[in-house]
């Protein structure tokens, strides 16, 4: 049985932006659950084991964290238009340094009070206390960008995008969309929304002309799904997509792991290790209500950790 897919997201987080869009653009159907923004995340944490980072997308009883890898997953589901065109082979490593570098850079600067105002849905004195308060805990150990140096290199990535743009393709890397233009647009997409802080993009017009078209992709057609129902959905599900552990990588199939991203939102997750390879890691946990789950992470940004079995 081929599962629907399920995106877990709530509306002004980037990286949901970057993955509906990405659903819009593969023309694919998808179900919208909405989480919380803030911790606590119950139904999140039952479906991934302890990763809280948003968005997920859900297939049946497989749950995939992080977008990089998500767009590996629509890319198989639906290939075409592909997402890494053959005539773009920088596209990957552009998108990395967009999610990584230029997230943060987009933002701090959106999230200065005038941007925060206007990008969060309530933003009361206590919701906004109540937001820096979780990301504080969520990017401890973090060297996060100050305002000021957030801004001049802000400045900097938006000429620099603005002049490959403007040499005349319509894409990032030329006559072909691809993954980086996902990566730089949902950036881009936050700095938008934030009010008077959006000023900052004026003086790009190649930019902005590019930012339009990839907006205007859509999130193609979604349904909505209550939390509780995705769970009891990997519950039933019956069955995980296959994987294999590839030999040569330093790690053994059945073995007890921990995954956890690098850079921040750490949160380790445990369980035996059911799939292994140079793009993704896969390992098998049980939740009391979500059932067998297989978690899905990228390799790129990730750290397995071999644990004691218990
Ligand atoms: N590398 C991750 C980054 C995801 C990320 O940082 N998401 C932010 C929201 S845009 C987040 O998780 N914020 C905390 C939260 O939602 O709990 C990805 O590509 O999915």
């Amino acid at each position: 049985m081929r599962h629907e897919l399920i995106l877990h997201h709530y509306p002004m987080s980037p990286f949901a932006e970057k993955a509906r869009l990405l659903l819009g653009a593969k023309g694919l159907a998808w179900r919208s659950v909405i989480i919380p923004s803030v911790m606590p995340k119950p139904d999140v944490l039952a479906l991934t084991g302890g990763y809280r980072k948003t968005p997920l997308l859900q297939i049946g009883a497989d749950v995939y964290c992080d977008t990089a890898l998500m767009a590996r997953v629509l890319e198989a589901r639906q290939p075409t238009p592909s997402l890494y065109p053959a005539s773009a082979p920088l596209a990957a490593p552009l998108a990395q340094w967009a999610d990584y570098t230029l997230f943060w850079l987009a933002a701090t600067v959106a999230m200065q009070p005038a941007g925060a105002a206007a990008i969060l849905p309530n933003p009361t004195p206590e919701t906004v206390k109540a937001f820096r308060s979780d990301r504080a805990a969520f990017t401890a150990g973090m060297a996060r960008p100050t305002l000021a140096d957030a801004t001049v290199q802000l400045q900097a990535a938006l000429a620099a995008l603005d002049a490959q743009l403007a040499r005349g393709t319509p894409w990032l890397l030329g006559a072909e969309r691809s993954i980086a233009d996902f990566s730089v647009a949902h950036c881009l997409w936050f700095v938008r929304r934030a009010g008077p802080v959006a000023e900052i993009l004026a003086p790009h017009a190649a930019l902005n002309a590019w930012l339009d078209s990839m907006l205007a992709i859509g999130h193609g057609t979604h349904q909505d799904l209550a939390s509780s129902e995705a769970v009891a959905m990997a519950a039933a599900a019956g069955g995980h997509a296959p994987t294999t552990v590839q030999p040569g990588l330093g790690f053994e199939p059945g073995q007890a792991v921990t995954v956890a991203a690098v850079d921040y939102g750490t949160d380790p997750v445990a369980g035996t290790l059911v799939g292994l390879g140079p793009e993704s890691v896969t390992i098998a946990r049980r939740d009391e209500r979500a059932g067998a789950v297989h978690v899905h992470f990228p390799r790129q940004g990730f750290q397995i950790r071999k644990e004691q079995s218990a």
